[in-house]
């Protein structure tokens, strides 16, 4: 057995008065909880320092404070005052951490490009050792007009990631791992006695087949996924759809599962899938969070829409099996037949 301890780390709403302070104090507390169940890996969800801003119509002053710099000149994410204390608090509790943040990447010519981001801190290598930009940036550039439509402004907000989806190992997560070259690109492995292969998705990319084949192709055996997705369903215009909100956040939850079990299944993978929920000023989000079994089935799940840890020990080599049986992807995948998938 490969076995580790993880925890998804949900966090409830995050209202535009709290201050980045009283969500890191949330995020500790969530820390130390897991260090006491013994957790080696915490996952917190997609932009999980501050509310879901990109419901609101912003100006550019206002957008900043959302935002965490990152002069490449002078390192990453772990230099950001708003975020090395919670690396600092992993490290003396030796927990991995995924967490989700609003990046500002400066450019060598004083400009800038905003990416919707997440990072992979190693405790036990003290850095980062994975980065993933969104690629799947839902809703629209321009705000919907008509009255009381809901905004979806990741568009106008972020650029789409520009890493692809780089699979990586996580050093020294799995006791008696043989080490092997941790940042190897397009990494396959079949023995799966290794360092943890990762991936990582931000929410509306978890509704993405592709994206999670990508990761499948490199030997994924845990997929990490932070997300905020609201309660309701809207339509083009930006209204709710014409249902009970029972049902229609019924029909949210049921997609949020299907895609996360459908896609943890079909690439032999486990998956921690993490909402930030409750409602933010009033704007509610769905809970759901969940681990997922490379079976496809939740092992556990979350039972509130508050700050809630959901931790479970899973044996990696569960995902061995699939892997080399019905999803050996080397013997049966039919590449010669997906070209379209890429042409349009
Ligand atoms: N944050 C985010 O990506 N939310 C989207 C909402 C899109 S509408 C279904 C999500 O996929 O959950």
């Amino acid at each position: 057995p490969r076995l580790v301890t993880v925890a998804a780390c949900q966090l409830g709403a995050v209202h535009l008065a709290d201050s980045r302070q009283d969500v890191l104090k949330r995020m500790f507390s969530l820390l130390d909880q897991a260090s006491e169940q013994g957790v080696k890996l915490a996952v917190f969800p997609e932009l999980a320092l501050t509310t879901f801003f990109p419901r609101y119509l912003l100006k550019e002053e206002e957008l900043d404070k959302y935002f965490d710099v990152e002069d490449p000149s002078k390192g990453g994410i772990e230099q950001s005052p708003n975020v090395k204390p919670l690396f600092e608090r992993a490290k003396s509790l030796g927990i991995d951490v995924y967490v989700g943040y609003a990046e500002r990447s400066l450019q060598s010519d004083g400009s800038h490009i905003d990416y919707n981001s997440s990072v992979y801190y190693s405790a036990h290598e003290n850095k980062i050792v994975g980065k993933y930009r969104k690629v799947h940036l839902p809703g629209s550039v321009e705000p919907k007009t008509e009255p009381g439509a809901y905004q979806q402004l990741e568009k106008r907000y972020f650029r789409p990631g520009d890493l692809g989806f780089p699979a990586f190992r996580a050093p020294g997560l799995v006791e008696g791992a043989l080490k092997k070259n941790s940042q190897s690109d397009g990494i396959q492995d079949s023995t799966g006695k290794g360092d943890p292969i990762i991936g990582m998705l931000i929410c509306n990319d978890r509704r993405w087949a592709e994206a999670w084949r990508v990761y499948g192709l490199q030997g994924m055996e845990i997929l990490c996924c932070g997300y905020n997705t609201t309660a309701f369903q809207t339509t083009s215009s930006g209204h709710a759809v014409d249902m009970s909100p029972e049902d229609a956040e019924d029909l949210v939850m049921q997609h949020h599962k299907l895609s996360c079990q459908g896609n943890s299944y079909m690439n032999a993978c486990f998956s921690i899938n993490v909402a930030k929920t409750g409602a933010e000023d009033g704007n509610p989000l769905v809970g759901g969070t969940i681990i997922v079994h490379p079976l496809g089935h939740i092992i556990k799940e979350a039972k509130t829409k508050e700050d809630e840890l959901v931790v479970a020990t899973i044996d990696l080599a569960d995902c061995v099996r699939l892997k080399s049986t019905v999803f050996a992807f080397e013997k049966h995948r039919r590449p010669e037949h997906y070209h379209s998938i890429i042409e349009r």
